[in-house]
């Protein structure tokens, strides 16, 4: 049977809004791989002989966001290998993942034909919540952002940067806004209405 184009679904927020707890929930009850763009860039960082490691490094700690080719090739070889492993696996979370103009011009660029973005999770909560959940995590995550001055960063990055581009999928109707401060199973039941009635 022919390989289906990728189904994906954008998964976006804050720094420590819950995109990966929720993701992790979403992987089990529903058909879906997730690839979180973070994971995949600290992946890469750690992999030996990694040409980037270094310039990944210090983008994360600083907060800003690595060129869109470097995520790009690696979100793209991990939609690969998954649909390569088992071709009814065409569904994918892309989680954190596109968070500036550069990153959706990339997508645009080298996936516009070749995946179909059905719409965004966007995780929404208040700075003060996703600090403190992130400083909470960081005290036992070994992340290296996970400290106040990258946080500062991150958030900054993310209100400068990356709500301009949930404005621009909010202008399509395309983004699907979930009050993210309440308790994790809350605010997956309200994940649950929207898959089940999105697909
Ligand atoms: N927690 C979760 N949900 C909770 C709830 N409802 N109530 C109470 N606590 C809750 O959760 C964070 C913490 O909060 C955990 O301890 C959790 O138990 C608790 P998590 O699910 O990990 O939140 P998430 O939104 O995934 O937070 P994360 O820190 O991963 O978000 P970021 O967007 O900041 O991090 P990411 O890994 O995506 O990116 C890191 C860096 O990589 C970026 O800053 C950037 O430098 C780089 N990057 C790029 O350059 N390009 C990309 O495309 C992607 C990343
Ligand atoms: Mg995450």
């Amino acid at each position: 049977s022919p390989t289906m184009k990728p189904q994906v679904v954008f998964v976006l927020g804050g720094p420590g809004a819950g995109k990966g707890t929720q993701c992790s929930r979403i992987v089990e009850k529903y058909n879906y791989t997730h690839l979180s763009a973070g994971d995949l860039l600290r992946e890469e960082r750690a992999r030996e002989g990694s040409e980037y490691g270094q310039l990944i490094a210090t983008y994360i700690k600083e907060g800003k966001i690595v060129p869109v080719e470097i995520t790009i090739s690696l979100l793209r070889k991990a939609m690969e290998e998954t649909m390569q492993k088992d071709e009814q696996k065409f569904r994918f979370l892309i989680d954190g993942f596109p968070r500036n103009e550069d990153n959706l011009q990339g997508w645009n660029k080298v996936m516009d034909n070749n995946a179909d973005v059905k719409f965004v999770l966007f995780f929404d909560c208040s700075i003060e919540v996703c600090i403190n959940r992130c400083l909470e995590r960081g005290k036992n995550s070994g992340r290296t952002d996970d400290n106040r001055e990258s946080l500062n960063k991150r958030i900054q990055t993310y209100l400068q940067s990356t709500r301009p581009i949930i404005e621009l999928y909010q202008k399509h109707g395309k983004v699907c806004t979930i009050d993210a401060s309440r308790s994790v199973d809350e605010v997956f039941a309200d994940v649950k209405a929207i898959l089940d009635k999105e697909g």
